[in-house]
């Protein structure tokens, strides 16, 4: 098989999408480059597919997908269980090229490695489960069960901010059940994608099973939306960008799983540990430069204990290191691209104006000295926030957070219900009644009691309430029933006309 990528020693890679097991160019054979968001250095360049390329990717699949179906799911199990295996041995080499395409952390680049080789494991067992259910029949000498049956060809979008995690929720459960796959990741981080890739092709997984091409999400997306030969589409990304795709979806009802924007909250109690509060606030809010879906964003304090949490947790953030992800020493990395710098930045200054917010420290692009050259932006911490200013209701994306002072336990709930999104939230309690209410009452799809808003785990569902999601998860069992449908079988063995309902 053709390789693929092209490396010479300090060059950019040139990587190619993967069709119908063949590593190929795009159409037309253009190419974009993906730079490092630390220093501005080109990382690889990958191919700006056409709609062709997609329509060759989907007949890929699709002629794929009767003998993968047939394949025994163990069989497929054991492909992914090898894949975890490459994983583990690869883990280092891919963290520090996720690292230099993505800018996280290089501990947190590892985590985003592991949390696919979890992934991997947990589907590859996955092989020899996915049950289904036997259930008594009202008639006697019938025999009623439930399987899960394979939906066909399932088109992946992944976003930057989880460049290997996030294809894995998606990938692994869609492969295990015998569906097969397009997968079009980000723009922003071809590069590690095409690794997952290939490194799922070295595990075996047969030509045509899994295909993937990168380039412009419109179009791409639009032909992936509309093609009728796809069923369904699992997407990670804005809110913005997945009402789009659930609209070019509708005509063709084509199964759709979105796992959108987040507004998370984490709730600080009066009775909380300070210090334990502190540390889940600035992990949550500024680990991977605040760019996870479940990044902490608000922080809503009980009025008594606010001067206090606040003083700590300004020491904290006026300490963070920022600096290149491969550094030892660099507590917060770059943000993705200089786009998003600005993006970021203009919401610092709506924060700004928005009447009373305090701006406690940060607030700036990093421009002097070598970080210059990248995508930094200072960890941004704003006081006194209302809940209804703009900067506690829209999704920033980055290393900014708002702390809101509220009355008591139940307005904190209000508050941290009042947005449209329900990703993530936490609070910090030893109150066990209060934490019992909040795990009742938060309007979110993962409660965090006494931990910050970020760390799930891949043995649970993750998704959203809201305008978050459209009702799917990925990961955990749930995400079976994202990549499945279920066929109710019933089995008379009377030798009779039986009659349900009736008889
Ligand atoms: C995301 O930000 O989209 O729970 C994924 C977490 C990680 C996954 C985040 N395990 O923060």
């Amino acid at each position: 098989m053709s390789q693929p990528m092209s490396q010479k020693k300090n060059q950019p890679e040139i990587i190619r999408n993967f069709i119908g097991g063949k590593w190929l160019p795009a159409d037309g054979g253009k190419t974009f480059p993906s730079y490092n968001p630390a220093t501005g250095e080109v990382v690889g360049h990958a191919p700006v597919s056409t709609v062709r390329d997609v329509e060759k990717a989907v007949e890929a699949a699709h002629a794929a997908f009767p003998a993968w179906r047939q394949t025994p799911a163990p069989k497929r199990g054991e492909i992914l269980f090898k894949a975890a295996e490459i994983l583990v041995t690869r883990k280092e080499e891919l963290a520090r090229l996720l690292t230099q395409e993505m800018g996280k952390v290089l501990a947190e680049a590892r985590g985003d490695i592991q949390e696919a080789i979890d992934m991997a494991y947990y589907m590859a067992a996955e092989g020899r489960r996915s049950f289904g259910q036997t259930v008594p029949s009202e008639l006697a000498n019938k025999f009623m069960m439930t399987v899960r049956s394979p939906l066909g060809v399932a088109a992946c979008i992944t976003p930057w901010n989880f460049p290997v995690a996030i294809p894995s929720w998606k990938v692994f459960p869609a492969l295990i059940l015998g569906n097969t796959v397009v997968l079009k990741p980000a723009s922003d981080t071809p590069v590690v994608a095409a690794k997952f890739v290939e490194i799922l092709v070295e595990a075996g997984v047969p030509a045509g099973v899994l295909n993937f091409l990168t380039g412009p999400g419109g179009a791409l997306g639009k032909t992936l939306c509309t093609h009728p030969k796809v069923a369904l589409v699992s997407f990670t990304g804005s809110t913005d960008v997945g009402k789009g795709i659930n609209a070019m979806c509708a005509p063709s009802l084509k199964r759709i799983s979105m796992e959108m924007g987040g507004k998370n909250a984490i709730l600080v109690m009066a009775d909380a540990d300070l210090d334990l509060a502190v540390d889940g606030i600035v992990w949550s809010a500024f680990g991977t430069s605040g760019q996870r879906c479940t990044a902490a964003s608000r922080i809503i304090v009980e009025r008594g204990i606010y001067p206090a949490l606040t003083s700590k947790l300004l020491a904290r953030t006026r300490k963070l290191r920022l600096g290149n992800g491969l550094d030892p020493k660099t507590e917060v990395g770059p943000v993705i691209n200089r786009s998003q710098l600005q993006k970021i930045h203009e919401y610092v200054q709506i924060g700004q104006k928005e009447d009373r917010a305090k701006l406690l420290c940060g607030g700036q692009i990093e421009a002097k000295g070598p970080l210059a050259k990248g995508c930094f932006y200072q960890p941004t911490l704003f006081g006194d926030v209302r809940p209804e200013m703009r900067i506690a209701q829209e999704e920033i994306f980055g290393p900014v957070t708002a702390l809101i002072p509220v009355r008591d336990f139940d307005e904190a709930i209000r508050v941290a219900n009042g947005t449209r999104y329900g990703l993530s939230m936490s609070i910090f309690s030893k109150d066990v009644n209060k934490a019992f209410r909040a795990m009742r009452d938060l309007e979110s799809g993962l409660v965090y009691v006494n931990a910050g808003t970020i760390g799930a785990e891949v043995q649970v569902p993750f998704g959203g309430m809201k305008e978050t999601g459209n009702g799917h998860r990925d990961a955990g069992q749930s995400s079976l029933d994202t990549f499945s449908e279920w066929k109710s079988l019933f089995v008379d063995f009377s030798g009779r006309l039986q009659r349900a309902q009736i008889d």
